[in-house]
């Protein structure tokens, strides 16, 4: 290996950027983040490396989700964090964005929680609900008390929601009955509390596509945990069977902006913008992985971070990384109304699929650079790339982001072939 003077240290050396995010930080992305949002983020980074770090492995092999940390992630202040009022923490997107990077860089399956609880579940009641419902399930979710989940995807409706087949009908005494099933939804089986979006247009009066707040132990609600994963293994996905589920008026989430389909995207923009962070700690913890294996592993009589083709590789990644975390800056600075901008669909997706196509390359880049160690759980890569394979897919699929984009352009949708 040469070195030349202008080197400050060898790979590996983690601190020698100075920057919170490490060697990665090759444009001074430290810079960009208060030191509060810093402070948030390496606590963070503690509890991930306290309690997820030492035991990731093994969940992913048993494919287990280790329900025993959802208080201390109560405690920590993330669930809901973006929240205000009703026990959450009020903190900025930039503040969890940050927060997800940090939950990710351990794994996609802890950030997934994370997002379900918060961004999806508590965003819905905190978006559309009735004090009622705010005060009844808020402040429980924020310490985990009670989990919550949110079922939109079904087996035959994922990219288009429109086609949905759960169907809310009105009874004569008011009350709802739901019938239907939901697939991929995650932490069903765990949840206390399933926010339910059901189609209502063809009974009466619910104005099409609505949102049911539905306590999991109604008579009628089941969950079946999907098994054989090779996705997301510390991490639980189910199918929710709706039997007839009597729910009361006062279970229907009453707001207007929750009437139609832009009742839950809304709540699909706050999930998909935490992804876009996400995403970026994944690719840094899969990036730092091999950078510090090839400071050591020798072949050919050098260390891999001694080679050409090994230092064209981390180059690459990290330039792919420090332009995911730009662009996550960017969009989560415009959310928090510090940089000027509209918060569009069409910018969420931007970030949604760039920075989940980058992250899944970097994780898999960094696999094959570690050899045939690489497909061990001993290191994150291939773990990381396998769980973004679901990540890349939920929340919108690559598809469905650029045509996202697309009709933003063109001012034409092309959802369909018609
Ligand atoms: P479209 O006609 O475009 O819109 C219907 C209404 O919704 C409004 N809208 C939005 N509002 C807020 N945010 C957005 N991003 C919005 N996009 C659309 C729109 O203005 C309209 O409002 P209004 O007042 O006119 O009625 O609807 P479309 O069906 O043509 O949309 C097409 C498409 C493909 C963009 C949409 O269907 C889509 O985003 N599909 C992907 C769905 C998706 O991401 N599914 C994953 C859900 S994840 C899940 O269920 C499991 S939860 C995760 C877990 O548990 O782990």
């Amino acid at each position: 290996m040469t070195r030349d003077s202008t080197t400050p240290a060898g790979p590996g050396s983690a601190d020698c950027s100075g920057s919170f995010l490490g060697p990665v930080d090759l444009t001074g992305l430290d810079g960009l983040f208060s030191t509060p949002e810093k402070d948030l983020a390496l606590r963070v980074r503690g509890f991930v490396d306290e309690h997820i770090r030492p035991n990731i492995a093994d969940w992913y092999d048993r494919a287990v989700f280790p329900a025993e940390v959802i208080p201390e992630l109560g405690r920590l202040g993330v669930l809901g964090m973006h929240l205000d009022g009703y026990g959450c923490a009020g903190r900025s997107a930039v503040e969890y964005g940050l927060a997800a990077q940090e939950l990710e860089a351990g794994d996609s399956g802890l950030r997934t929680f994370v997002s379900v609880q918060g961004s999806l579940a508590m965003s819905a009641i905190h978006k559309h609900g009735s004090e009622e419902q705010k005060n009844q399930w808020l402040p429980a979710m924020a310490v985990g008390e009670a989990i919550g989940c949110f079922g939109l995807t079904e087996p035959t409706a994922g990219s288009d929601p429109a086609s949905m087949l759960t169907r809310a009908k009105r009874e004569p005494n008011g009350d709802w009955v739901l019938s239907g099933t939901k697939r991929w939804i995650g932490l069903a089986n765990l949840a206390d509390v399933a926010i339910i979006w059901a189609q209502t247009a063809d009974h009466g009066t619910g104005r099409g596509v609505r949102g049911f707040v539905v306590p999991t132990g109604t008579p009628g609600f089941r969950t079946e945990v999907i098994s054989q994963k090779l996705s997301m293994r510390a991490s639980v996905q189910c199918e929710i069977h709706l039997e007839e589920v009597r729910l009361p008026a006062d279970a229907i989430l009453p707001a207007d902006s929750a009437v139609g389909l832009k009742g839950p995207f809304a709540c699909l923009n706050e999930a998909r913008y935490g992804i876009i962070w996400g995403v970026m700690g994944a690719a840094r913890d899969s990036f730092n992985a091999v950078l510090d294996y090839s400071a050591t592993r020798m072949q050919f009589g050098a260390p891999l971070a001694g080679l050409q083709l090994t230092q064209a590789k981390l180059a690459d990644m990290a330039v792919a990384i420090n332009k995911g975390y730009l662009l996550a800056h960017q969009i989560g600075r415009v959310k928090d109304g510090i940089l000027p901008g509209v918060l569009t669909p069409a910018m969420i997706s931007t970030g949604k699929l760039d920075n989940c196509r980058v992250a899944i390359g970097i994780a898999r880049d960094a696999r094959q650079m570690l050899g045939g160690n690489g497909i061990t759980l001993d290191h994150s890569p291939l773990r990381h790339a396998n769980n973004l394979e679901s990540v890349r897919t939920y929340e919108g699929s690559d598809e469905v982001h650029q045509l996202t984009i697309g009709r933003a352009l063109t001012g034409l949708g092309a959802f369909t072939a018609g």
